[in-house]
Parts: C-alpha cells; structure tokens; sequence
C-alpha cells in the first residue's frame, strides 16, 4: 500500500527565482512551442505554466539529435541555466538531455506559435483547445483569473462568504424572455440568468455573500456583447443605508483587483500591452440627466425613454471621458419599467429605482441597487406587475420571516475583461463561448 501525503515535488523552476538558478543545472518540463534552426544551433522555446522559455540547442552541449524535437511534443528537459542579457528574461537555457512524453500525432491546422493567431475569430473558436496555447491569448485567461483572485480576496477581507447556489431553478429572477426552458422529469425548471433569490436569501444568513459563477441567457441575437453563458461576479450585502454603499464596494472591489494586476500579473499586462484605467473615483449621473446630456451633445433624439441604445453607451462614456477624465461612469436611477421586480423604488419619486448600471468604455458592465426587503411591498409590487405570487414562495419566505435593507450587484467578468483588453468583441475574452451559434467546443 502506498500513502499519499500530500507533498508535490516540484520539478519545474519558476521564472521569479530563476535568477537564483543561473550558473546550475536544472530539470523542467513543458511543451515545445517553436523552434528556430540557425546555422549550427537551434533556438527552441519551451513553453511552461506561465512564461515561454528560450532555449539553446546545438550539437556542443546537447545529448540528442534535434531532429527528434517536434513542436507540441511534451518533454523533460535537464538544461545549464546561462546568463544572456539579449534575452526577455536575462538568462536562456542550455539544452543537455531531454525526455519527450508525448508526441503530436499531427501538425496544427492552425499557426499558434506566431506573436499573434492571425486568423478569423471563427477559426479562433473552433480551434479553442489549440488556439488557447498561443502566448497571448493564454495570457488574457491569466489576467482574468488575476481580476478573480483580486475580487476574491478584496470581498473576502471585506467579510463576505462566498457562496455557490443553484444554476437549476424554478423561476426567472431576470424577467424577460431570455430563459432557458428545461424539462426537469416531467417538471419545469430553468437554467439560472442570476443567482439573484439566492443571494439575496443568504444575506439573511451571514449578511454579506458573493459567488462567481456561470449564469445563463437565452439571447436570440448575435452580438459582440452578448453571450448566452456568462460568469457573474455577484455580490450583495445587508444593512446598507443606501444604494450608494454598493457602489462604493464595488470602487473598491475594482481598484483591488486593478493593483493585484500591477503587482502578479506584469508579464500578462506587458505582453497584451494593457493600459489600467484609473478607478480611484468614478463620477456618478442620473439616467435621465444622462439621456439628456447625450441628446444635447450629440443632437440625437430621445427614442427610449428608459434604457439606452448601445450607441447611447458609447457616447455617454466618451462624454465622461472628456469632461472627467474617468472611463468608467455610474448611471443611478433607471425607470422603474425597465427593472426587475424587486428592484426598490425611490421613495421620493417612484418611477425611479434606487439602482444603477456601471459603464466601462462605451459599455454597461454591472448592474446593481437597493432591493425592496418588506414582505407587503415585495407582494403589492409583484401583483401590480401579475405575476403569480404563488410562483415565488420559497423566495418570499426571506421577506416574510425578516430581512435587513440589502442590495447588491453582477458583474460581466467577460464584458469587464474584454473592455480592460480594449476589444471589440466580447467573445474575446470568453474561454469557450456559448453564443447563439456555438455550443462547442
Ligand atoms: P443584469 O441582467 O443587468 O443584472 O446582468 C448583470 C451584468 O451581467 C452582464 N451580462 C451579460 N454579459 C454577457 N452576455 C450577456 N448576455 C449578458 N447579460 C448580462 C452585464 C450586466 O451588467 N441580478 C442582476 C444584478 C444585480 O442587480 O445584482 C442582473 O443579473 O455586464
């Protein structure tokens, strides 16, 4: 019998320390991502977790035929860790043995080893599993998990739980006709478009939550900012005074996850050439002002008194930006028509809620707000709007046995992502897109 302890023994260096590694011989492994022939040498890049390695090969110090190297192979490699100020890192690799564990068994259909995939963004998809090993398309993920771990540790060490509820329920929390219809043994159910009910149900428990997980949208259209799953970073919160307290955690939450990039993540952000926008304050305007200041500006007729035309979100972040200099923008206030039922309405004018939409350069990233926490008021709103209170019960038990004021909001992490990347399509930042068109890879 064997006992597994749990100990890892790492073979592979990492790139951080390697400076303590120059002048020894060490043992990695990872995949061979290209190689340059020269005349009587060869430059092979090795490409491990997170950087791609250049290595040296030629016949003075390395103990095999080059010829058995193949891009894509996965080998072992025992290398001479060399000074070299002309390469990325300062130091290259000297190759002396290798070990190769696998071999592919054909040539990618598609060239993944350039600076960039130069393809179509159809090929880009359907190709996922190969195209994703490109440098930078690899290093768009990482930044995504970087802006993950930053907004988990800021809500964690603002004291939220992370929680992980139901994507398989029996109600829309969204309203709309973007829900998925299933037949659940006879029954119906629905893939979740938030985690809304659940959330707000645990502020109830320990006050304050978060999740991010992927929620689901039946959009009909093809557009380069809707997906028909998505990760939502949702948090909400209880005892707010106002709905302004989450729009102050969220600045915090994006200023965290910013600085977390500046500090892990330098190789991502040089090799994507992000620029980081500044959040350390983000001016906030009524939706009707905003209307208004866009068809002032822009000599455009109101057609849509209660939401924006995507053109509208463009021109309202570009007008921002020049006034401000801020490339993010709180809209508070939205109509009530246009929000959800349990979005609370301003007391001192009830055709607005208490709730707002962030945009980020030209487009709507969050949505958030007060939510109604009364049990009489959840019900009166409802049965104005007809719906079937009886639908909802287990929801309303919150209300009924007793809530604290709460709200709360959801976050596009692919829409944040693709905007924080300056792309125009959000598919861009999606590792594997489910849109209206595509359900593989
Ligand atoms: P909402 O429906 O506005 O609000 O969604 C919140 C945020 O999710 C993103 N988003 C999408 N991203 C990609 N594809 C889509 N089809 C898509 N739909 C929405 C956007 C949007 O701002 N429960 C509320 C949030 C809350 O109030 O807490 C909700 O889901 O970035």
């Amino acid at each position: 019998m064997k006992l597994i302890d749990g100990n890892l023994e790492t073979t592979n260096i990492e790139v951080e320390n390697t400076i303590n590694h120059i002048g020894k011989r060490v043992s990695l492994h990872g995949s061979i991502y290209k190689i340059r022939r020269m005349s009587g040498f060869a430059f092979v890049l090795l490409r491990t977790k997170r950087e791609i390695i250049q290595c040296i090969y030629s016949e003075e110090f390395s103990n095999f035929n080059l010829e058995t190297l193949k891009e894509e192979s996965c080998i072992k490699l025992t290398a001479d860790v060399i000074k070299e100020e002309r390469s990325k890192l300062g130091w290259e690799l000297r190759m002396v043995e290798i070990d190769i564990l696998s071999e592919p068994l054909a040539e990618s259909p598609i060239v993944i080893n350039n600076k960039l995939v130069d393809t179509s963004l159809e090929n880009l998809l359907d190709y996922r599993p190969i195209t994703l090993r490109n440098e930078k398309e690899r290093a768009i993920f990482r930044l995504q998990a970087g802006v993950c771990k930053g907004f988990r540790k800021f809500l964690s060490e603002q004291g939220f739980t992370e929680i992980h509820s139901p994507k398989i329920v029996s109600a829309g929390a969204e309203g709309g006709a973007n829900i998925f219809h299933l037949n659940y043994f006879g029954k119906d159910a629905y893939l979740a478009q938030s985690p809304q009910f659940y959330k707000q149900m645990m502020v109830g428990v320990y006050e304050r939550v978060y999740e991010i997980a992927p929620v689901f949208r039946a959009e009909q259209h093809d557009t380069s900012r809707h997906l028909n799953e998505y990760i939502s970073v949702d948090f909400e919160m209880g005892y707010i005074e106002s709905f302004e307290d989450i729009m102050n955690m969220e600045v915090g939450m994006l200023s965290y996850a910013l600085e977390e990039l500046k500090e892990n993540y330098v190789h991502e952000l040089e090799l994507l050439k992000v620029a980081l926008p500044n959040v350390s304050t983000i001016p906030s305007i009524k939706f009707m002002v905003a209307k208004e200041l866009i068809s002032k500006k822009y000599n455009r007729a109101i057609k849509d008194f209660e939401d924006f035309e995507p053109e509208e979100e463009k021109l309202l972040s570009e007008a921002i930006k020049k006034e401000t200099g801020s490339e993010f923008v709180f809209v508070t206030h939205y109509p009530t028509a246009k929000r959800p039922f349990y979005a609370m309405e301003d007391p001192s004018n009830p055709t607005e809620t208490l709730s707002f939409d962030l945009l980020f350069r030209g487009l709507e990233i969050t949505t958030g707000g007060q939510r109604i926490h009364n049990y009489k008021e959840q019900i009166s709103k409802m049965k104005s709007l007809n719906m079937k209170v009886e639908l909802f019960e287990s929801y309303l038990m919150m209300h009924k046995y007793g809530m604290p004021p709460h709200g709360g909001l959801g976050l596009g992490l692919e829409r944040f992502t693709s905007k924080l990347l300056n792309q125009d399509n959000v598919r861009l930042s999606t590792l594997f897109p489910r849109d209206i068109n595509r359900v593989t890879p």
